[in-house]
């Protein structure tokens, strides 16, 4: 992407850049990346979409994905590797069905695939999986993570050392479900005025394939600290939670689902609470909207999908890349897609 104006202080609000930019593969369609520097190399984590001529709805079974590959590159813009698949559901005990948004991390020796799936109740939980390379492929634990539910896993490795997980989607990411801690299979979300149904968050355990505390609501605040609303579409949380840092400050963002954008609040400990700030990226084409982003030598990017190449169909995404700037005060300059 390229900068449109460098503006003054007025202008420079309103500034957006060009994140115009091209499927890093066209042999699938992949969607969700999660990106990460492992060794000094650039990795994605996608979902693989695959049309599985499921009809649309709501609840998303549209979305039937079968496995993992894992994408590489070295230099932002040149070559990208297409891996061999990373991980299959098929190969997966407590699998039901629909391997959506995943994850990755890297402690010691070691690299951990986290994912979503339905389990054989339908029920989304958390999976994890590990291999000695970062690009599998990934041996599946037995079971999913014991307390983990919903979708959308994002591993955070702050800096000390510690990880933690942000996770949840409402609709068919059923989080809805899980409003007053305990499970309740009925969808019933909360009224306009009352607050958001929270994204969630739990430190990992030192073995990573267990969370070290029970799971804590995360609450984003608007500009006069109380919590957004449940009817705050263009600003509550949807889904696909990431956390980043920059500057000592922690940047969580995420999809508004309904109203298609990437927007961010920032905080000041993992655990928020996070004040909403504004618009990271625009509406793509597709419904979706799911993002990373990362520094890799020096600059930052955004990784994100639409469903250009597939001529708009919601299920069936490829993964792009655009530059991501901050301003002096640390705000995101927003992205337009298609400028
Ligand atoms: O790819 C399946 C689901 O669609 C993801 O888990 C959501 O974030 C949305 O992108």
């Amino acid at each position: 992407g390229c900068q449109q104006s460098t503006g003054t202080s007025v202008e420079d609000k309103v500034t957006i850049i060009s994140g115009k930019s091209e499927p890093l593969v066209t042999d699938i369609y992949t969607a969700d990346p999660s990106a990460h520097v492992f060794d000094g190399k650039l990795y994605v984590y996608p979902s693989h979409d695959v049309e599985a001529g499921i009809p649309e709805n709501d609840n998303g079974d549209h979305f039937d994905m079968r496995d993992y590959h894992v994408l590489s590159m070295d230099i932002v813009g040149d070559a990208v590797t297409l891996h061999d698949v990373a991980l299959s559901v098929k190969d997966i005990p407590w699998a039901g069905r629909q391997l959506w948004a995943p994850d990755a991390a890297k402690k010691g020796d070691t690299y951990y695939l986290y994912f979503p799936l339905k389990d054989k109740e339908d029920v989304f939980r958390i999976g994890v999986a590990t291999s000695a390379s970062p690009t599998g492929p990934f041996t599946p634990e037995d079971k999913p993570i014991e307390g983990s539910f919903s979708i959308d896993p994002a591993v955070f490795e702050d800096d000390d050392g510690q990880y933690y997980m942000y996770v949840g989607g409402i609709w068919g990411g059923q989080l809805q479900r899980y409003q007053h801690g305990e499970y309740n299979p009925e969808d019933v979300f909360p009224g306009d005025n009352e607050p958001e149904v929270a994204p969630r968050v739990a430190k990992m355990s030192d073995d990573m394939k267990s969370f070290a505390e029970p799971v804590k609501s995360i609450e984003i605040l608007d500009e006069s600290g109380n919590v957004l609303l449940a009817g705050d579409n263009e600003r509550r949380f949807f889904e696909a939670a990431w956390v980043h840092k920059y500057d000592g400050k922690y940047y969580f963002s995420y999809s508004t689902g309904d109203t298609h954008k990437i927007v961010y609040a920032t905080g000041d400990n993992p655990y928020g609470p996070f004040t909403y700030q504004g618009v990271v990226l625009k509406p793509v084409v597709g419904w979706t909207n799911h993002h990373s982003i990362v520094e890799y030598e020096g600059k930052w990017y955004l990784f994100y999908h639409d469903s250009s190449l597939s001529g708009g169909k919601t299920h069936l995404r490829s993964v792009k890349v655009t530059e991501l700037k901050y301003r002096d005060d640390g705000s995101i300059i927003p992205i337009d897609p298609y400028l």
